[in-house]
């Protein structure tokens, strides 16, 4: 053919469950049978729908961002944002597929929300972060699930959790102010009492006053806030958590006025704007003070999605890098039969593999404590891993996703391949729901406040006990060698008084001896079980992989 009429092939994504050798090899591990078959034939439904109907509402979505309208046509202030019928149609979607609701019903007990989760791996990445929305949801009605008490928040976490379009609700996390990112406590918003009007009697009502800097998906229905109560003490514990319905019975948002929406790197079909709040109505929930405290069982949630979302980005990455290495060719091959790409991507499946079950062991230890059957030791580990798996998989997203648009040479640069959106979309990870440093400093808060890290070095120890595998003791001897190596260091660390500045490297190796310690069991698991023949190779390559790396 001559070189004029050469063009190059797209690539081009298959069912992105069945294609998902580990999701379905994980899911075999981690479910009973009959479970399994209904979660099996659902995600293979929806595996396709992710490549077809919502894929094309997601590109749909992101070509048409939110747009806000300030003022109607005859001047009055209405501050409407605007979004595409793509962006709604993702909301109905995802009301009806139960997205958050399969993790409420909780048909399946504790594996509710490894059902709901695995859902949401497929959808993250063809959504143009709908998941945004719905992690904030689904984190409002856990914080609703445990503190509401009256009907108002009885309402509200119905309405988040319902498979009713028409009903269905999401959340905002109204936390950052232009004084507080980080450091919540610092947060200026003042909550101001208001009688108890008849329509809501019995409910503690405030009006709120300040200025949120960032709200992420502004259109949704409701949102917790944080705010102080009028003479209440400076700092976290005089703060108290609000739940705000945004807009009156006519649509007319309620004390709030938009100043902007945020001109962002990525997420670009998420509506994020900065908010002035002017007498907004807001429902007392938990009780006054400690807002910090409570609103952790919001944020604990999201940010286990956040690293679920982490991992889905990587897997979509991959997929499309893997498919493009077998119609690209070069030097005379195709890429994927060059050793060096190949070797590559070898490197990268690795890592996201291991960042896949870390992530996926904090959403199980997450479905036992919301349903009452985890042991005080998983409750620790939980504790512990919730920000070690944020931090952790959002890091390697960014890295993955880079490696991934290299893998495209300059097509992976240009915006119209799509490409581009890969790494746009992943460099927020590591920045929402608490910064790399922050959830570092929260690691240690988590070993030096509680029982963390007894827990999960009892946890992890047990379970390398049981891997009873001989071809598999060399990797077990290497794990145990390097919780030894940091618990010897972190000790230094503490006598050195310099745990804070080793906070990062603590919780990258708590991430690094976790994953790898997952890794082995599940390579175990796929060698000895006959559902995890077909990933058995990789399992076992991806383990070695991974234990040559240090962190
Ligand atoms: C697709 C995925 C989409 C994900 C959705 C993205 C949407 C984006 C929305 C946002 O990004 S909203 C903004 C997110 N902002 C943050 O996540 C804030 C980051 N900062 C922190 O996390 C700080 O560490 C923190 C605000 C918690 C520090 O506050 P303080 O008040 O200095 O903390 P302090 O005094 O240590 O803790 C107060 C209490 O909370 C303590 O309880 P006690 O008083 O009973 O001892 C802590 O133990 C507790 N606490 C703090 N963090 C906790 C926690 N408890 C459980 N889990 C935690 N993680």
């Amino acid at each position: 053919m001559p070189a004029s009429e050469f063009y190059q092939p797209a690539p081009r994504l298959d069912n992105q469950y069945e294609a998902d050798s580990l999701l379905r090899g994980y899911l075999a591990w981690r479910l009973p049978a009959p479970m399994l078959r209904d979660v099996d034939s659902e995600l293979a439904r929806f595996g396709e729908r992710v490549v077809t109907d919502i894929a094309a509402l997601g590109r749909a979505a992101e070509a048409q961002p939110p747009r806000l309208v300030p003022y109607d046509p005859w001047g009055r202030r209405i501050d409407d944002i605007v979004v595409s019928d793509a962006w709604r149609e993702l909301d109905r979607i995802s009301a009806v597929e139960g997205l958050v609701a399969i993790a409420y019903e909780r048909a399946n007990g504790d594996l509710s929300r490894l059902h709901q989760m695995a859902k949401l791996y497929l959808f993250h990445p063809s959504s143009s972060t709908y998941s945004c929305p719905l992690a904030m949801g689904d984190g409002a009605a856990r914080f609703l699930e445990v503190y509401g008490a009256d009907d108002r928040t009885r309402a509200a976490f119905e309405h988040l959790t319902t498979r009713d379009p028409a009903e269905f609700w999401t959340s905002g996390q109204w936390m950052t102010e232009r004084t507080g990112g980080s450091d919540v406590s610092a947060t200026s918003t003042t909550a101001r009492p208001q009688e108890p009007t008849d329509a809501v009697s019995g409910v503690d009502c405030y009006q709120l006053f300040g200025t949120k800097w960032f709200t992420s998906a502004t259109t949704s229905q409701m949102a917790i806030a944080l705010a102080r109560i009028d003479g209440a003490p400076a700092g976290g514990r005089g703060l108290s958590a609000f739940l705000i319905e945004l807009r009156d019975e006519n649509g007319a948002l309620r004390g709030i006025r938009v100043n902007r929406l945020k001109d962002k790197l990525g997420t670009r079909a998420l509506p994020t704007a900065e908010l002035t709040l002017d007498g907004a109505p807001g429902t007392l929930v938990g009780g006054a003070g400690d807002g910090v405290r409570k609103i952790a069982s919001m944020f604990n949630v999201t940010r286990v999605y956040n690293a679920v979302a982490a991992v889905a980005g990587m897997r979509r990455a991959l997929a499309l890098a893997r498919d493009y290495a077998t119609k690209r060719i070069a030097f005379g091959k195709p890429l994927i039969e060059q050793p060096l790409h190949r070797e590559t991507l070898a490197d990268l499946d690795a890592v996201a593999r291991g960042c896949f079950l870390l992530a996926f062991h904090a959403v199980e230890l997450l479905g036992k404590e919301e349903c009452g059957t985890a042991t005080e030791r998983d409750l620790g580990v939980l504790r512990l891993l919730t920000p070690v798996v944020k931090l952790y998989t959002a890091k390697h997203a960014v890295r993955v996703a880079s490696e991934a648009l290299e893998a495209f040479g300059g097509a992976g640069y240009i915006e119209d391949t799509g490409i581009p959106q890969l790494l746009r979309d992943a460099q927020v990870l590591p920045i929402w729901e608490g910064t790399t440093n922050v959830l570092s400093l929260d690691v240690l808060r988590a070993i030096e406040r509680t029982d963390a890290w007894t827990a999960w070095r009892t946890d992890i120890e047990s379970r390398l006990d049981a891997i009873d595998e001989s071809s598999l003791a060399g990797a077990v001897e290497q794990i145990r060698a390097r919780i030894e190596a940091l618990a010897r260091s972190m000790q230094a660390a503490r006598d050195g008084s310099t745990l804070e500045t080793n906070a990062r490297r603590i919780a990258f190796a708590i991430a690094h001896i976790s994953a790898s310690a997952r890794l082995a069991e599940y390579a175990l698991w796929s060698t000895t079980h006959p559902a995890g023949a077909h990933d058995s190779a990789a399992a076992a390559d991806s383990l070695t992989r991974w234990l040559a790396s240090s962190s």
